[in-house]
């Protein structure tokens, strides 16, 4: 009801920010109630959009002004520290977008600031939730290929995501730290937690000042090795943006996802094919619908988790992770070395 549901602000009203939103209206028991960009146009548009009145281009004196349960900060990584440490202090619950920090040191700040205020910190680390990317790992949990030993994560892709997202040619780093770290989770999420990592990137755009193109090979605690392979550079039909594709071998069988959403499972000589195409809510469009089917779902999780006073699946703490993959994976392709993760 009304009265029960927590009340929300979201930080950074830009290109994604509007899924956040839109997927806000569709979840009970949260609703936002005012908004905050330091842009006022961005801020004014977003406002009416969704018909909230309460708006600020001040972050703090938002938090000043305000009585709020949680905050959504949707902004690009830069200002995430000061805003998440802002939200601590206001006694906030925090969903934050990925990537959550540029340094270990920042998340770890923002893990201690938000855990001394005893309040609970997700990370908006949304494609293992994506519906077909869930309904994969959940396979391979029950063990319907056996245990693992094998595994692929890949992203290729040409779309064009600069038009959108134009800070994504700017940056000295670009694929891994948006886009790979994605997939660097699916494969934490499949294959639980990585000992050492091996990357090679390079930059075959010559419009764009980061990588868009890199291919890891992680060694995992539990004995899996995987590739985790991301370009966007790679034009070929049917282009699968925004589909993480997988394949995977365990010792009772094998399972792959296949472009165009087609789970498929052998095991024993049977073949068991699956369409698991995420659907279309009715404020998505194609292609992105898979992505925003993630967001509703996420940002529910959230919400389920402070109900029940349980930590999120994507935490804060456990994004920690896959930020030091992240990091791990820039230092061996600048140094040409396999990098532990005990050292990050
Ligand atoms: P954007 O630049 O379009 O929007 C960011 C907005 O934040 C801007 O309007 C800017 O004015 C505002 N802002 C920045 N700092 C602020 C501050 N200190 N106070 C108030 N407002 C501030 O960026 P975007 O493309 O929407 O991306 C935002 C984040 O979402 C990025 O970190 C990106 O990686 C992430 N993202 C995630 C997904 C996903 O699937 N999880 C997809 C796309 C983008
Ligand atoms: O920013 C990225 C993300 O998180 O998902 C896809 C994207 O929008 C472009 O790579």
């Amino acid at each position: 009801s009304e009265e029960t549901s927590m009340k929300g602000a979201l930080i950074g009203c830009g290109f994604f920010a509007q899924n956040q939103l839109h997927a806000w209206r569709d979840i009970d028991g949260a609703e936002i109630v005012a908004l905050c960009d330091r842009d006022p146009e961005r801020l004014a548009a977003t406002a009416e959009t969704f018909g909230i009145t309460r708006t600020y281009t001040d972050a703090a004196a938002m938090f000043a002004a305000e009585e709020l349960d949680f905050v959504d900060i949707a902004t690009t990584v830069q200002s995430h520290r000061p805003l998440v440490e802002m939200a601590a202090g206001a006694g906030c619950h925090v969903i934050c977008q990925k990537p959550f920090a540029e340094t270990m040191d920042d998340a770890r700040a923002m893990v201690a600031a938000v855990e001394a205020a005893g309040r609970t910190l997700m990370v908006h680390e949304n494609f293992r939730w994506q519906s077909a990317v869930r309904k994969a790992i959940e396979t391979v949990r029950s063990g319907a290929i056996g245990t693992p030993f094998f595994g692929r994560v890949a992203f290729r892709s040409g779309y064009d995501v600069y038009s959108g997202q134009p800070y994504l040619a700017e940056g000295e780093r670009f694929i891994i730290e948006d886009l790979g770290i994605h997939i660097l989770d699916i494969s934490r999420a499949l294959f639980g937690d990585v000992e050492r990592i091996a990357a090679t990137t390079k930059r075959v755009n010559p419009k764009i000042r980061g990588e868009d193109v890199a291919t890891m090979l992680l060694a995992h605690e539990g004995g899996v090795t995987s590739v985790v392979d991301c370009s966007y550079a790679t034009r070929r039909t049917p282009e699968t943006f925004p589909q993480s594709l997988l394949e995977i071998d365990g010792a009772e069988g094998t399972l792959r996802l296949d472009a165009g959403y087609s789970l498929v499972v052998q095991t024993g000589g049977n073949e068991t094919v699956t369409d698991v195409s995420p659907p279309i809510l009715p404020w998505a469009e194609r292609p992105w619908h898979n992505i925003q089917e993630s967001v509703r779902i996420i940002q529910q999780h959230f919400v389920a988790c402070i109900d029940a006073g349980t930590q999120p699946e994507t935490s804060g703490a456990d994004n920690l992770k896959t930020l030091a993959l992240v990091q791990a994976a820039y230092r061996s392709a600048e140094t040409g070395e396999t990098v532990r993760l005990s050292g990050i």
